[in-house]
């Protein structure tokens, strides 16, 4: 593999065989990380790279684009098929800038967006004050209700018709419930604002038709399409026809230049695979990874956030273990398991130290793992957790998770 970087440039190569390694070898359970197949990975370094397409099909400002209007086409026709939606944009270089232009595409500088808390599932580019939107824009943030788990859509009504927001934002990183999109509408209805949702964590679970699907009640969808849609690194806009001149408009020229057709490229491959049978198996299998691990974790006294899963992920406050979430996901690493450290609602630690882990099946499930790898894998993590300083025992668990994960090859590397 990747003869040519090694002749040309070592040290890069060096690095890219480590990284070969470190996900052959380790349990993945980053739940916005997935793996390509080998037919995504070449499109992404096919020639496609070379062009630029400035515009959009039939349309651009640059020569010799026929053959990248071909694949653009071909990953709007299918995006559009995946989720019924009347017009999808696929240029979007990824989440951020795809949230980004929407909010360009629709906001006057000063207007108000209500989203979903940080800490309480939310995301970054949703208005957390350290982002530039929140210079920009004034976002208010609900919450999660405590006893039931599910979205305080009580108080996401009052924000709005408090704030009568220009957009009702819904969508997650770390919340592992479903949204009632319906209820959502009929909220947003009451002051007229436009309905949003992000949904780059769950977008090929709801895809698969194993969760809600938002497009025939929301305005606009963003997601990524690298997360459980299995697709390269990139983003995508899908909206009712009533916005798609306006969303077009705001990517570029507004907002971005020349599209990445390469990554476009990977996406139309992507996206026709998402579409077969074998994916929606993978999907079903994606939520019942996650629920094996729920009921294996709740067996040893894990403190699940939101009441349990209905996705792909499950964020666990681990104070009543006695460590962190900083300390856990670093112990976790020298064990050969990646998974990252992650805010609680209203988390009273830091964000860089905070109490919680978050963890999820999109990319072991991808491998073929199934619910026997589930228990193996969630005692590990329980060993892990209640011996953080014992370095013996972390490296004994390594070249356990080492063998397990040979009979489970990774798609697109050859080992
Ligand atoms: N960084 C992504 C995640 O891990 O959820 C979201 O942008």
């Amino acid at each position: 593999m990747y003869e040519n970087i090694q002749k040309e440039a070592p040290e890069v190569y060096k690095a890219l065989m480590r990284e070969v390694e470190r996900q052959s070898k380790g349990i993945e359970l980053i739940p916005s990380e997935n793996y390509v197949s080998a037919a995504v990975l070449e499109a992404l370094g096919s020639v496609f790279t070379n062009k630029y397409s400035e515009g959009y099909s039939g349309r651009r400002y640059y020569g010799g684009c026929e053959n990248v209007d071909t694949v653009e086409d071909l990953a709007i026709s299918r995006a559009k098929e995946l989720f019924g939606a009347d017009h999808a944009n696929v240029q979007p270089l990824s989440g951020a800038p795809a949230n980004i232009a929407v909010y360009f595409a629709l906001l006057e500088k000063g207007d108000s967006v209500v989203g979903m808390d940080l800490s309480h599932g939310g995301h970054l580019t949703h208005g957390h004050p350290v982002t530039a939107m929140a210079h920009l824009y004034n976002f208010y943030r609900y919450k999660t209700v405590k006893e039931t788990g599910e979205i305080d859509y009580d108080e996401m009504e009052k924000m709005v018709l408090e704030h009568k927001p220009k957009i009702l934002l819904v969508g997650y990183s770390a919340y592992s419930r479903d949204i009632d999109y319906e209820r959502v509408r009929s909220i947003a209805d009451k002051t007229g604002a436009i309905v949003m949702a992000d949904i780059a964590h769950i977008a090929g679970l709801i895809a698969a038709g194993e969760m809600n699907n938002p497009t025939p009640h929301v305005d606009i969808i963003t997601t990524t399409t690298h997360k459980t849609l299995r697709g390269p690194r990139g983003g995508m806009i899908l909206c009712k026809e009533k916005y798609a001149q306006a969303i077009d408009k705001s990517v570029f020229p507004g907002f971005q230049g020349g599209p990445h057709e390469n990554n476009i490229a990977a996406k139309a491959v992507a996206f026709l695979e998402d579409l077969q049978p074998e994916y929606k198996e993978y999907a079903k299998q994606v939520k019942k990874n996650a629920k094996k691990m729920e009921e294996k974790l709740k067996e040893k006294g894990y403190d699940i956030m939101f009441k349990g899963t209905e996705n792909h992920l499950l964020l666990i406050d681990v104070t009543n273990k006695g460590v962190t979430g900083k300390e856990a996901q670093i112990a976790l690493d020298k064990a050969g398991i990646t998974l990252n450290k992650n805010m609680i609602p209203d988390d009273p630690r830091s964000p860089m130290d905070p109490s919680g882990i978050r963890l999820g099946t999109p990319a072991i499930t991808t491998r073929g793992m199934k619910e026997g790898e589930m228990q193996r894998i969630v005692d590990w993590i329980d060993q892990v957790i209640n011996n953080i300083d014992n370095e013996e025992l972390l490296a004994g668990i390594k070249k356990e998770v080492e063998e397990m994960c040979l009979s489970f090859p990774v798609p697109g590397i050859k080992m």
